[in-house]
């Protein structure tokens, strides 16, 4: 397949597409087309404008009604749009559909997951699990509607792992499905080794939603620099790292266990991914603790909880003693609009924290502030007393 140089660094303008229940409330559906516009910017797409309809399901033909359709399409024409991004997974005959009014290249959420998966893969195994999660994606889409992707060649929802673009030829992609499924074995058996001979380590997983400060947390106590960064999905692998609390007054042996840090959950992450990463996040599953990481500034915080509680309960990881970890403290507002931005200092401070309702969750909860190093070492703590159980 075509090399397109040309494609690799322009901004594709792009107009982002949801539908939302005739109850929800503005507010709401706001912040979902948020999270969207933070994924198309985060794939390298500059966001123009967002439709959203009221319905309480998608249309099952064209996603969106009709009338909708066509303000879309002519939006598209007058502004020469590049990429229409849907924000639920488009089955194969709405593409069709869309395909027949929209003349830009169609893209939905989970191509779009699936793209800044494949951008951020570095690993032999990441890389091998993306590419069959988009290889899975793409075939029983490819009867006949990807030709207009075909035709514009490269950019969004074309990228596999490390640039290059993902291939579209349907035998192809059979063959490559089953040598990729191989690969993975092979992968998965040298992971499988690898865990075992740390079988005698107390583990530690990290987990959460993305972009809520799990890596920046494993930096800070692993002593350690993984990527982190603010976009959605900066880390794809498991890392590992030993971590040592050395002994105090009152603790006359270090705690020594093993951290891990993994990919990040979202709201309907293509199941594909899901069913690919799971060696992935065998790392969770095997762990002794979870660390559930929340980003507590962020608007949606608790539904991202619940999806976050849905996705282990999904990779049967859910039954685990979890330390709920409360981050950005410094930046918590739950008064703010996810406009508003905080440069100085908290308005919450712990002893506020400590009374509302997340404290009384249950006794393993606690606030911190990972990148201004706040409230650590109660962190450290809790760690070593759920260790020693
Ligand atoms: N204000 C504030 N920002 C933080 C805090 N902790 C982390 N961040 C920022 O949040 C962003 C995401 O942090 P990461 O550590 O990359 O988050 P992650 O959960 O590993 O994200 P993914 O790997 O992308 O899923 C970065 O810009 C961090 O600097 C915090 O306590 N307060
Ligand atoms: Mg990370």
């Amino acid at each position: 397949m075509g090399y397109q140089v040309e494609n690799i660094n322009k901004v594709e303008q792009a107009i982002l597409i949801g539908v939302e229940p005739k109850n929800t409330p503005l507010k709401s559906s706001k912040v979902f087309l948020d999270e969207l516009e933070f994924l198309a910017t985060t794939a390298g797409a500059k966001t123009l404008k967002r439709f959203v309809q009221r319905l309480d399901h998608p249309n099952p033909k064209t996603y969106i009604g009709q009338g909708k359709l066509e303000e879309v399409a002519a939006y598209i024409k007058v502004h020469d749009i590049d990429l229409a991004i849907f924000d639920d997974e488009l089955s194969p005959s709405q593409i069709r559909n869309l395909e027949k009014e929209v003349t830009c290249k169609i893209i939905d959420r989970s191509s779009l997951i699936l793209d800044i998966f494949a951008k951020n893969a570095r690993t032999a195994q990441a890389r091998t699990q993306v590419e069959l999660a988009q290889s899975e994606y793409l075939l029983p889409r490819l009867t006949g509607m990807w030709t207009h992707l075909q035709k514009q060649k490269g950019g969004i929802g074309m990228k596999g792992p490390g640039e290059k673009e993902i291939e579209t030829d349907r035998r192809v992609i059979r063959d490559k499905i089953s040598k990729l499924k191989a690969d993975l074995k092979k992968i998965d058996n040298q992971s499988v080794t690898r865990r075992k001979s740390r079988e005698t380590k107390k583990r530690v997983a990290l987990v959460g939603y993305t972009n809520v400060g799990k890596s920046t947390l494993l930096n800070l106590l692993a002593k350690s620099d993984v990527l982190a960064e603010n976009k959605l999905f900066a880390t794809l692998d498991s890392t590992v790292r030993k971590v040592v609390f050395p002994p105090t007054e009152f603790k006359p042996r270090p705690t020594i266990f093993l951290l891990s840090d993994t990919v990040g959950f979202i709201r309907k992450l293509p199941h594909q991914l899901i069913e690919s990463f799971k060696s992935t996040l065998d790392e969770v599953k095997e762990a002794d603790i979870l660390l559930h990481v929340v980003d507590v500034s962020h608007p949606q915080f608790e539904e991202q909880m619940n999806t976050v509680s849905e996705t282990l309960m999904d990779i049967g990881a859910a039954n685990k003693p979890i330390i709920t970890v409360f981050n950005k403290i410094d930046q918590y507002n739950p008064d703010a609009t996810s406009d508003d931005i905080f440069e100085d200092e908290a308005i919450y401070d712990l002893a506020t924290l400590k009374k509302t309702w997340m404290a009384k969750l249950n006794e393993n909860i606690v606030f911190v502030s990972a990148s201004k190093k706040k409230n650590i070492d109660e962190l450290k703590s809790m760690i070593e007393k759920n260790l020693e159980n």
